[in-house]
């Protein structure tokens, strides 16, 4: 078993990031387990002030610089104040040295003071925090939180500013009554063979969706399945029961229902638990119905975080609803029992607020996407009250040796989608 690193903690400023000494910068309950350090931590003097930001650097050398941002917080309370790491950054250091540092965030509006004024916003000002000034598909928010250039719209061939901008621009001008149905008259109670017509006034109309079983399956319980190859799909294992025989039914762009049954399946073994389950079809699906897509393993170098993108959903309804991305994969947590998830929450733009409904209840077995262009890249298959599911990049090995397992030899793996056609975006961010 890999050893941790030795840690130390320092009290910092952001303008002077090296201390001389280590002051009152004092740890409690201090956890290291399955690659995340947790700590609580109390510290003097008023900072940081309310509304403020409370930043944890680390760095694995104290002589020269390189401390890099490891958790951010606007809109920091007093302490005592509790931190989750995710230690991949530092694992195999001999040490690791984290510093806390706070900014003034006088407007409240997520944005710290000195990035405002360096960047001609105005720290008294919350409005301009989601303007998009340079109309490059990121509002300034983001711009801060990914490292990019408010006033440059240089960003707008990053991937991060192209799957904004692939939903932005398609709900533009759009009414959520009638743009959130994907389909008219989508069936409430009758399956499989009813004919179900495309909403042509949907905002995502012309975004094909057909690896997403849209009538669930014959227990009626509101789940979907999603393709990921022409015979293999993905289900959340609480989706009960997917058992061998149970029917799903996918549909074409042109509007031709195939119908399948589960020939046979595999749990994703793994603690946390998973919640997955890959499960074989009795019959290949025709290239019509396109399996879904992941991100690449090189996803942050792109996205960072995620931190602020739209993702997109199906319900039980057969709306396309609108979230935003917290984290795409974040890290694993054993003593709560949960694996890697790909996290969102309401949007914080207020045109995507706008396209974001609660679960419906019980329908917790719906895939989340983000939007590259036309293509649905596939981040998680179930979502629940605080909108997490299983991170499918996170699993990918698992998925595919599941897939392997299930059909030796059809050779199929999970598809990834290219980012590196995409500008990169700064590697130091803030
Ligand atoms: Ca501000
Ligand atoms: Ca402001
Ligand atoms: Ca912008
Ligand atoms: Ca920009």
């Amino acid at each position: 078993m890999k050893r941790w690193p030795t840690i130390r903690f320092v009290l910092a400023t952001v303008s002077a990031i090296l201390p001389t000494a280590a002051e009152d910068f004092r740890i409690t309950d201090f956890a290291a387990s399955n690659g995340v350090l947790r700590f609580t931590a109390t510290w003097p003097s008023d900072d940081p002030p309310p509304g403020g930001f409370l930043d944890l650097y680390c760095r694995t050398n104290l002589s020269h610089g390189g401390a890099r941002i490891v958790h951010s917080e606007g809109g920091a309370g007093e302490p005592p104040h509790s931190f989750a790491v995710d230690a991949s950054a530092f694992r195999d250091a001999p040490a690791a040295f984290f510093l806390l540092g706070t900014r003034a965030d006088a407007d409240g509006d997520s944005i710290p003071d000195a990035w405002e004024l360096a960047n001609g916003l105005d720290p008294t000002d919350p409005a301009d925090s989601v303007r998009d000034d340079d109309c490059d598909g990121l509002a300034n928010l983001h711009e801060f939180w990914h490292g990019t250039d408010p006033h440059a719209s240089d960003d707008a061939d990053t991937a991060l500013a192209v799957l904004a901008r692939s939903v932005d621009a398609r709900l533009a001008g759009k009414a959520p009554a009638t743009a959130l149905p994907y389909f008219l008259d989508y069936p409430q109670t009758a399956f499989a063979t009813n004919a179900l017509a495309a909403n042509p006034g949907c905002w995502a109309a012309d975004v094909d969706f057909s690896c997403e079983s849209p009538w669930n399956d014959e227990a009626k319980n509101r789940k979907s399945g999603t393709l990921v190859s022409p015979v293999h799909m993905l289900l959340a294992n609480h989706h009960n029961p997917p058992e061998p025989g149970t029917r799903f039914w996918f549909r074409a762009p042109d509007g031709t229902v195939y119908a399948r049954s589960i020939q046979a399946k595999q749990r994703i073994d793994s603690t946390p638990d998973t919640d997955l389950v890959v499960a074989l079809l009795d019959e290949p699906l025709p290239p019509a119905i396109e399996p879904a897509k992941i991100l690449p393993e090189n996803f942050r170098e792109h996205l960072g975080s995620g931190l602020g993108l739209p993702a997109v959903s199906l319900d039980q309804e057969g709306k396309i609803l609108v979230s935003e991305i917290v984290d795409l994969e974040t890290g694993e947590d054993a003593e709560e029992e949960l694996p890697s998830l790909a996290a969102s929450r309401v949007p914080l733009n207020p045109t995507r607020a706008t396209f974001y409904e609660t679960l419906v209840a019980g329908d917790s077995s719906n895939p989340k996407f983000l939007l590259l262009g036309e293509q649905p890249v596939l981040l998680s298959i179930h979502w629940f009250d605080n909108h997490a599911g299983a991170s499918i990049r996170r699993y990918a090995d698992l998925i595919d040796a599941a897939m392997t397992n299930l059909s030796p030899n059809l050779g199929y793996r999970l598809e990834t989608v290219d980012l590196d056609r995409f500008r990169k975006l700064p590697s130091t961010p803030r």
